[in-house]
């Protein structure tokens, strides 16, 4: 399902946006019921005590459910409207947050490169730990990243609390809304509790040019199993995730494989 020319342009514009109950509360309740076997059975999550974030990779890939995820069109629509109907998925992250999350950006492209699908899977206000995002500032002329602003040093720099940063947006979710912000944007989250659900899907452009070959080998050499050095015993994705693949999810994950294959050949799919 494509996004209208409004919600494309404000994406761009800002470098964020919430889509409000994109699955229904029956389908959140078994994408919660997933997420929460696999963090419980592969995340660490029977240890989670409060005191620090959770956290583990390739959250959707756990469940042949949860990785229909990406093949829903709802999902395909939404990214690709924003960055192409043949985007690469490049993984992600299933979290147990605890307490704050300062300001940062989660790359620096400088172009719109990458995106981050993003499920918080408990209802969040501005007061509980919701996320916030500075529009615009993906952009490389944005003040703050022009005067390389410490957005979490504002209390000493200016006498505003980081939550308070002049300009941000509080994004206050019920669990089956989905925000997609691009990595440039600076995001946080203040006031939520020790046990606050998320999880995302990271989607880079497909490569086509050598400048973006470039970067697609520089993001996977970092935001990737063989970045972290893990082994999935299949390469860039887990196993289920390959061979539960339609053709048209394959699409989605050839490119990813074969450069995570070129620059980690020694964790590549035996
Ligand atoms: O919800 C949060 O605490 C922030 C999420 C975040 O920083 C991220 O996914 O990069």
């Amino acid at each position: 399902m494509a996004l209208t020319e409004q919600q494309v342009r404000f994406f761009n514009t800002f470098g964020y946006l919430g889509i409000k109950q994109m699955f229904s509360p029956d389908e959140i309740s078994w994408i919660i019921k997933d997420f929460e076997f696999a963090i419980q059975e592969y995340g660490g999550g029977k240890n989670h005590d409060g005191s620090a974030r959770t956290m583990f990779g390739a959250p959707i890939e756990r469940t042949a459910r949860l990785c229909t995820l990406l093949d829903d069109p709802r999902i395909t629509g939404l990214i690709g409207s924003l960055i192409g109907e043949d985007f690469n998925y490049c993984s992600g992250d299933g979290n147990y947050y605890s307490g704050d999350t300062g300001w940062h950006p989660d790359g620096n492209w400088g172009e719109l490169f990458a995106v981050k699908v993003a499920f918080y899977l408990d209802p969040l206000t501005a007061e509980s730990g919701c996320l916030r995002v500075v529009p615009g500032s993906q952009d490389p002329d944005h003040p703050i990243r022009k005067h390389k602003i410490n957005m979490n040093g504002s209390h000493e720099l200016f006498g505003v609390a980081p939550k308070d940063f002049p300009g941000n947006v509080p994004l206050e979710t019920t669990p089956g809304d989905i925000v997609i912000f691009n990595h440039d944007t600076y995001h946080a989250a203040f006031g939520g509790s020790n046990r606050r659900r998320m999880f995302t899907m990271n989607c880079i452009r497909r490569c086509h040019t050598d400048h973006e070959l470039e970067m697609g080998h520089k993001y996977l050499s970092v935001h990737s199993p063989g970045g972290y050095n893990v082994r999935t015993g299949a390469g860039m994705f887990l196993p289920l995730m390959l061979d539960t693949a339609s053709e048209a999810r394959m699409h989605h994950l050839a490119q990813p494989a074969q450069i995570h294959d070129e620059l980690f050949p020694h964790l590549a799919r035996e």
